[in-house]
């Protein structure tokens, strides 16, 4: 396959590596995209790379692979794999996604981009370097394809709710509540990079970027961690486990609290946390402007309140709209009004989207260089954090 010619055939050869939650979510996406879209060219589920050659086999099969590896490497000379798919923890996505773009394929990489600002720099200018020759790169903030999240962006773009003054962004879990929760790969500053501020954090940052359409110009914060000390994991299931034998250290945040300005002169509050009892996945999202205000939880997805200052203030008020009317972004692709998305379907809106953008030759959003603007805000605010809540001033050099 050339570098100009995205697929062969009408197809778009995939290479998939990691096959935990994240790769069972992307494969769902790669299966299903097709099936309910109509796509310029069709995803062919090549291969899936992994380490341990019998489990990475048994994923393969379970999530609909054509064939299994146990090198990534093995990734990027097969002519019949146009697309490296970066489904591994942070330590890994630099080197990956950097050589697969060397190699002429297109790199889909999960959030947060990298697990530092140096390697998601090298990733940006290799993305740079790779777009020169219709390569292409796209980073994996998937909430953004929420039908309700595109709504919200769309009404702030008309300026429906005015000059944005006010920001609130929490994602909020509670699957480290529990101090014996084993520890997982994401409790592993080397592997993960930062805790709950980059897995989850780095999701409100970029949703708070997207529905504004504004950056953040400065941030300060406080990280914190709860629990220091967890069981090993006798075997570890999506994001819990259950306990072994034996402690080791937690060696990242537990929880970030952060505020920001926006380049449009609002205020913007943050938090991210793993300990937020009865919280299972909650992302919420308040835009405060001029001339209104919308709200957005994740825990209902398929609805986005929006109140309207212009509104007769006997009648004014927050209106629920349920956004699954196929006026709707992507909703008209799936079930009658009323029937509702899950958290699969940004996956597979990710990939329709990808797919139509590289058909096109077109560069996917958000790009690399949007998941380098996310990793300098992530590394702002742990500088802030070490230097007791500091202002840090986020201009585009640092
Ligand atoms: C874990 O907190 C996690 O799986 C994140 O890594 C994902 O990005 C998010 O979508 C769900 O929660």
């Amino acid at each position: 396959m050339s570098v100009e010619d995205p697929g062969t055939d009408g197809e778009l050869g995939v290479g998939m590596v990691g096959y935990a939650f994240m790769g069972a979510a992307h494969s769902h996406a790669w299966r299903t995209a097709p099936k309910f879209f109509d796509l310029p060219l069709t995803p062919r589920m090549r291969v899936v790379a992994g380490r341990d050659a019998a489990a990475v086999a048994a994923a393969a099969d379970r999530l609909g692979w054509e064939s299994s590896t146990t090198s990534w490497r093995d990734l990027l000379t097969r002519d019949d794999v146009g697309l490296v798919d970066v489904c591994t923890p942070g330590d890994t996505h630099a080197e990956i996604a950097i050589a697969a773009l060397e190699a002429g394929k297109h790199v889909l990489c999960e959030k947060p981009l990298a697990n530092s600002v140096v390697e998601a720099e090298a990733m940006a200018a290799a993305a740079d370097t790779a777009a020169e020759r219709g390569v292409l790169a796209m980073v994996g903030f998937t909430y953004r394809r929420v039908p309700a999240i595109q709504l919200a962006r769309r009404l702030v773009e008309e300026g429906r709710i005015g000059q944005v003054r006010h920001v609130r962004a929490q994602y909020l879990q509670d699957w480290l509540a529990d101090p014996q929760a084993p520890l997982a790969w994401r409790l592993d500053k080397t592997r993960a990079g930062s805790g709950a501020l980059g897995d989850i954090g780095a999701h409100v940052i970029d949703l708070a970027q997207f529905v504004t359409g504004e950056s953040l110009t400065g941030v300060n914060g406080m990280l914190e961690t709860f629990v220091h000390e967890r069981p090993r994991p006798a075997s570890l299931s999506t994001l819990g486990g259950v306990a072994g034998e034996g402690t080791g250290p937690v060696t990242v945040d537990d929880a970030a609290v952060f505020m920001g300005r926006l380049s449009g002169g609002g205020l913007a509050l943050f938090e991210a946390t793993r300990f937020a009892w009865g919280r299972r996945n909650s992302i919420r999202l308040e835009i405060n402007g001029s001339a209104g205000s919308i709200a957005f939880d994740f825990e209902d997805m398929n609805v986005l309140h929006y109140y309207d200052a212009a509104d007769d203030a006997q009648t004014a008020g927050f209106r629920r709209i349920v956004v699954t009317d196929p006026s709707h972004p992507y909703t008209g692709n799936w079930w009658p009004p009323g029937h509702g998305l899950g958290y699969e379907h940004s996956f597979t809106h990710q990939v329709v989207d990808l797919v139509l953008d590289l058909a096109a030759g077109r560069q996917p959003a958000p790009s690399f260089a949007d998941g380098l603007a996310v990793q300098r805000v992530l590394d702002a605010v742990e500088r802030s954090a070490a230097e007791r809540g500091a202002w840090i001033d986020l201009t585009p050099e640092t």
